[in-house]
């Protein structure tokens, strides 16, 4: 049976990992995977996450299964945050726990092939590399639309809003709410409301992937794109990821949420999606949700969680600026947000920069800005002219 099966490439981001890690030199810098690094180069758990896990594992006194939506205030408690004042009619919303931000991409991706199994999504070139296989293992179709140009370090925004005035009714866009990645690149509010606009009158839905929030702008700037969107669409689906912003990456914390047009579609919508999530993993993990529960559930761990991850925002912020003077090739940086950048540099420059300095990057030359110290900051820039 089993010889049947064709080889499969790995995942670069992975390999990227595995290889870095093999390098015995000392001086070496991992700007491969995204996850947040301090300024030592560590990713420790958050103070507020810690104290959480702390009294979970004191208190917790069962693990009996929770049932398919997951952790209920899990939800409940992220709503304010992730929607603010465009939280809506709760009778058009459904919430609920999945693994990750990837879990809940792939419920949403079913959800949208089980109510039209022909729908094109439409993707921005480019989007992360695992949108297009997560799309497509639900069975959907997957269309690319423009959207950043690497050389001119701009968002291709005619370009995008030509293609999606070709889209066809019923066609989902997938959308990055902030911190784009790979680029960096947001849509500005103006770009945005001229998007949704689209959207609405050529009676498309917008997916949008939420994985990143807190790291930009701030946890209400870098949700205005969705909240805009909530509000103004009739129908919209969210994948959001906590493993990012509570640092949680490995307890594969998420949540969707989908707005539908009615109550009762919503109803309907529902029981579909418990049953998708039923087939794909029956309930999610739990420790990552209880943790961030335990966080938002009491006023001092969730303050703590806000100044920690505002901390690490004015890293990333402070890292960009700091680039962007460096390197009059690099002052763009300073006006993109989040973990991720396209460097100039080609796969030839990627491979030289990791032989010659151990500097990991991918062959796309998308650097973890977190992977940066402010001191490396200098020596790297040094280190990218030809
Ligand atoms: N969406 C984007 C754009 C991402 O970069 C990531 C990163 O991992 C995810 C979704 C998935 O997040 P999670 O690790 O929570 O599955
Ligand atoms: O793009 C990144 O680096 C993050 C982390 O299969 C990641 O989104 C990378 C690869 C992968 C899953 C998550």
């Amino acid at each position: 049976l089993f010889s049947g099966l064709e080889p499969r490439p790995s995942d670069p981001l992975l390999g990227l990992m595995t290889a870095f890690r093999a390098d015995p030199r000392d001086a070496k810098l991992d700007l491969g995977v995204g996850v947040y690094k301090d300024e030592h180069g560590k990713t420790p758990v958050m103070r507020a996450i810690k104290a959480a896990e702390t009294r979970l594992l004191a208190d917790q006194d069962s693990k009996r299964y929770l049932g398919g939506d997951g952790d209920i205030r899990f939800v409940e408690l992220l709503e304010p945050i992730v929607f603010g004042d465009a939280l809506g009619d709760p009778a058009r919303r459904i919430g609920i726990q999945t693994p990750g931000g990837t879990g809940a991409l792939r419920l949403g991706a079913e959800l949208i092939a089980r109510a039209r199994p022909n729908a094109t999504v439409w993707t921005g070139d480019p989007t992360w590399p695992n949108h297009t296989p997560i799309l497509r293992a639900a069975g959907l179709t997957v269309a690319s639309h423009p959207f950043y140009d690497p050389r001119a370090r701009t968002i291709r925004f005619d370009e995008m809003m030509l293609a999606l005035g070709k889209a066809a009714p019923g066609d989902v866009v997938l959308l990055h709410g902030c911190c784009h990645n790979p680029t960096g690149a947001d849509l500005s509010i103006e770009q945005w409301d001229a998007v949704i606009e689209r959207i609405a009158e050529r009676d498309l839905v917008a997916f949008i992937d939420l994985a990143y929030q807190g790291l930009g702008d701030g946890l209400d700037a870098d949700a205005a794109g969705l909240r805009k969107a909530w509000s103004a669409l009739p129908e919209v689906l969210l994948a959001y990821s906590c493993d990012k912003n509570f640092g949680v990456y490995r307890e594969r914390t998420g949540a969707m949420w989908g707005r539908f047009a009615d109550a009762d579609t919503a109803a309907i919508a529902r029981g579909n999606i418990l049953a998708l999530a039923r087939t794909l993993w029956s309930m999610p993990p739990d420790h990552g949700a209880a943790a961030v529960r335990i966080v938002l559930d009491d006023p001092e761990l969730a303050a703590d969680w806000r100044t920690e991850l505002s901390a690490m925002c004015e890293r990333l912020g402070g890292l960009r600026q700091a680039l962007a003077s460096a390197d009059p090739r690099l002052a763009y940086l300073a006006e993109q947000r989040g973990m991720f950048a396209l460097l100039p540099v080609d796969k030839t420059g990627v491979h030289a920069m990791r032989d010659a300095h151990g500097i990991y990057m991918t062959d796309g030359g998308r650097i973890n800005v977190a992977g940066l110290g402010i001191d490396d900051v200098a020596p790297f820039v040094d280190a990218l002219r030809p």
